[in-house]
């Protein structure tokens, strides 16, 4: 069965002229860096602020060699790169990526960051822009490989008048009393191909009857947006995402718009309008019937996901398969990231009960049990959306989750494989049907209810 799969997927590898963006190894030697290693000391870094007496350059055994060692011991630091002018060592018109092999021993107070920052030609700063933070909750962890990107293609865009940039790793607290210990590798700036497919546009607008939705390609082709009536239902914001992410011990999530620890890998993209395969997707398009049909790869996990909308319905559909057994902290499909002025929710158990109340922003998880079906209610807009779960695996265990988070978005997760192992070569397989209305206050409750109806006798 496995080596079917792999052979399955070879082709479709070969077939789909697949870019080899997230797999791709970065060699140092390659860095615009000339001393991301910290093999000649502390030559091209700088402290901003903080001074010698806050780090130390550490042998690291032979593969490492000399390692930079950052304990800030009670005071603010900050190490970076001097300056990187635009339209010098670095091109305004490529991407870039940047990577840093960290380790941590635990922070007792304030943060850290993995960060870039932007200048104007007069220094100021114009932005930060974080990879990989840790606070004080964060684990200790060994060495492990971070990674971000900016430039044209990617989820960071320079801001307007940018002049240079500097690669940084920092501490921070209020007090400026920061406690903790990180360690620095292999730190590295290179120009890179963002992930993009021939022929097709960096996003996807699709009126489809009443909804309006976006795909996005930056999270790998997932929806990006929900619409209804003009209304906005699910949000359209860079960093709420939407989708399937797999979370691994010890390294953290991968997949949808999860670029910090390594890409998903598109293996297969179509898209079909009104029946018919289309090869150039234009940026915007109007239709009766809209699919999406995306094959990507998660590490041992490969993923079919199907996005179909018509009929003012979308439907999702995920089938999951591991090539080897493999321990997960959790998997989420067909996240949703409602708006924060929703106000209720609804849902009926798997034995008919009924679980309903208000979303307070008390950042708690709403529901968090197996549902027949769930929905959300905005009263602001009179708007709501029923979640009907069509198809999940015999026996398996998952949940349907709303994160009640104030300032940001209640959240719809699909949980499944909760600090589970997934075994190898079985497909899960998951569906289900989401269905907006407009509905009165006082009625909501009915007409989803009636809408779930529907779809149970269909
Ligand atoms: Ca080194």
């Amino acid at each position: 069965m496995k080596r079917v799969l792999s052979a399955l997927y070879a082709v479709l590898l070969i077939t789909a002229g697949m870019p080899p963006s997230g797999a791709e190894e970065l060699s140092p030697s390659a860095s615009l860096l000339g001393n991301g290693g910290f093999e000649k000391g502390l030559e091209g870094w700088v402290f901003r602020p903080g001074d010698a007496s806050q780090v130390a350059l550490v042998d690291g055994g032979s593969d490492r060699g000399q390692i930079l060692e950052l304990n800030p011991d009670g005071r603010l630091l900050g190490v970076e790169t001097s300056h990187v002018i635009l339209g010098e060592q670095i091109d305004p018109a490529k991407a870039y990526k940047v990577q840093a092999d960290l380790k941590s021993e635990g922070l007792q107070r304030g943060i850290f960051a993995f960060s870039m920052y932007c200048f104007d030609a007069e220094g100021k700063t114009l932005k930060q822009i974080s990879f990989y933070p840790l606070n004080t909750k964060s684990s200790a962890h060994d060495w492990r490989q971070v990674r971000g990107s900016f430039g044209p293609g990617t989820s960071n865009l320079l801001p307007e008048g940018t002049h240079s940039i500097r690669i940084r790793f920092s501490f921070y607290e209020d007090n400026a009393n920061c406690q903790g210990q990180v360690s620095v590798d292999n730190v590295v700036l290179k120009s890179f191909d963002p992930p993009r497919r021939e022929g097709w546009p960096k996003e996807i607008t699709a009126d489809v009857g009443d909804l309006q939705v976006r795909f996005e390609s930056r999270s790998f082709w997932t929806l990006y947006r929900i619409d209804y009536k003009q209304t906005r239902l699910g949000l359209d914001r860079w960093g709420s995402h939407y989708g399937s992410v797999i979370k691994f011990p010890g390294v953290g999530f991968i997949g949808s718009g999860h670029t910090e620890n390594e890409d998903e890998q598109i293996l297969e993209l179509s898209l079909w309008v009104d029946g018919n395969p289309v090869q150039d997707p234009p940026p915007a398009l109007k239709a009766e019937k809209v699919r999406l049909l995306k094959k990507s790869r998660i590490r041992d996990f490969l993923l079919t996901t199907e996005i179909e909308i018509q009929d003012n319905q979308i439907v999702e559909d995920v089938r999951l398969i591991a090539e080897k057994e493999t321990p997960v902290d959790l998997i989420y499909h067909f996240m949703h990231p409602w708006t924060v002025t929703a106000t209720d929710f609804l849902a009926e158990l798997p034995d008919g009960s009924r679980v309903e109340g208000a979303f307070e922003g008390n950042r708690g998880q709403r529901i968090d049990q197996a549902v027949r079906w769930s929905a959300i209610y905005d009263a602001s807009t009179d708007k709501g959306v029923v979640t009907y779960v069509v198809d999940v695996p015999e026996g398996d265990d998952w949940r349907t989750r709303y994160w009640d988070l104030p300032d940001r978005y209640r959240k719809h997760y699909f949980t499944t494989f909760l600090n589970r192992s997934v075994p190898a070569d079985k497909e899960f397989h998951y569906r289900v049907r989401n269905i907006p209305f407009q509905a009165d206050a006082k009625l909501w409750h009915k007409v989803a209810t009636q809408l779930a109806e529907q779809i149970k006798d269909n």
